[in-house]
């Protein structure tokens, strides 16, 4: 099967976008070394995702052997439509591969596409610990904001877990946000091997700044289902639109007044898109009031417009394509489930069910 496009090319658009800070994995892979990280078909792939995650994944392509994992179990513990997720698996998986990934560096599937995923993550509720569980920040944040209470939200790590050492993940990237579920992984590791014998490695986090990027209402994480996100597939006119409405500087009343760039969630967001001279000088304009905060979001849209256009080309140009995604995805699948299947035939030894026919 042919799947190398214009669109997955090694020259990633992730050199686009400006003031990419993260730190490239310093550990020193072997041929063992494997990656696996997921993200969820929640709604419009934002800026968050892409500048917290994705752009490293594309980076780490080039060093280990990754698996990428459209998560859309975990979508579902979350109140969504189910007529649209077909639609939002596609879309982010096209996104995916405009922002870079490479289905022949590494493998992008979708978690339900492999069954083993729910099959572990049964098992491994067996043995996780419901305490640590009931105190991860994420279920409380969540459960919050939730129409009802799930039990797949309070066992998402759980299913976590499962993805990770489906694969025998020895490095998993993380964001802030889920610090805290991979050392829950970990300490399902030290259970499961205590009990049932060695079987898993601790899954180590690659560690890179911590990055949070606010949503537009500059007060929760930049978040799918929140809504107040710019998606990386937005047209320009609605990135006017959002940056427009965006927050600035509370403090900063009238035009002339000088303003505070560094609490300024514009000016914040400026650093990502444009160059460090680029950034500097629009800061100095604003603590002088040379600028105001209309000419700050302008020339955000500006290179967030920019930034994002090649991105916004490959997309067009893989959607130009039909079967393509999907052709990937089942490559991908096919892939990763030759992995799961040796993982479970051990899981289910050590565990002592019965070999299936
Ligand atoms: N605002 C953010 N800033 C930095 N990184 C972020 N990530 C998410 N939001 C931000 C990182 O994106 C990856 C994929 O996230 P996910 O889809 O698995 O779920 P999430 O973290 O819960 O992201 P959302 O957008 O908030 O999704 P919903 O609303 O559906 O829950 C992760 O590596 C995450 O750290």
């Amino acid at each position: 099967m042919t799947t190398k496009t214009s669109s997955t090319a090694s020259s990633t658009p992730a050199a686009t976008l400006s003031g990419a800070t993260s730190t490239p994995p310093s550990a020193s892979p072997t041929t063992e070394a494997t990656v696996l990280s997921g993200i969820q078909p929640s709604g419009g792939f934002h800026i968050g995702n892409y500048l917290g995650a994705v752009r490293d994944w594309v980076k780490l392509q080039e060093q280990y052997r990754c698996l990428y994992c459209i998560v859309d179990l975990h979508a579902l513990t979350q109140t969504y439509d189910p007529a649209g997720l077909p639609g939002r698996v596609r879309e982010l998986a096209t996104e995916l591969l405009a922002c870079g990934i490479d289905p022949e560096r590494a493998t992008l599937f979708v978690q339900s596409h492999v069954p083993e995923h729910s099959e572990l993550a049964w098992i491994l509720s067996t043995v996780a610990p419901y305490g640590e569980l009931s105190r991860m920040t994420q279920f409380k944040e969540k459960s919050e904001r939730a129409d009802y209470i799930n039990c797949g939200l309070f066992t998402y790590p759980v299913l976590m877990a499962a993805d990770i050492l489906l694969y025998k993940a020895t490095h998993v990237p993380v964001g802030e946000d889920q610090i805290q579920h991979l050392e829950l992984t970990r300490e399902v590791v030290r259970r499961f091997n205590n009990r049932f014998g060695p079987t898993f490695a601790e899954p180590m986090p690659i560690h890179k700044e911590p990055l949070r990027i606010m949503g537009l209402d500059g007060k929760q994480k930049m978040s799918k289902s929140l809504g107040n996100y710019i998606a990386v597939g937005d047209d320009p006119d609605t990135i006017r639109k959002k940056i427009s409405g965006a927050f600035t500087d509370e403090t900063r009343l009238r035009r002339k007044d000088p303003g505070h760039p560094e609490s300024c969630y514009v000016c914040g967001l400026q650093q990502y898109f444009s160059p460090p001279d680029k950034v500097a000088e629009l800061h100095e304009g604003c603590r002088t009031a040379r600028i105001g905060c209309v000419d700050s979001k302008r020339a955000l849209s500006d290179a967030m417009i920019a930034s994002l256009a090649s991105i916004q080309e490959r997309k067009r140009e893989i959607m130009a394509k039909p079967g393509l995604v999907d052709e990937i995805l089942h490559e991908g699948a096919r892939r990763a489930r030759a992995v799961a299947k040796k993982t479970m035939a051990e899981v289910r030894e050590r565990l002592g069910l019965l070999p299936a026919a």
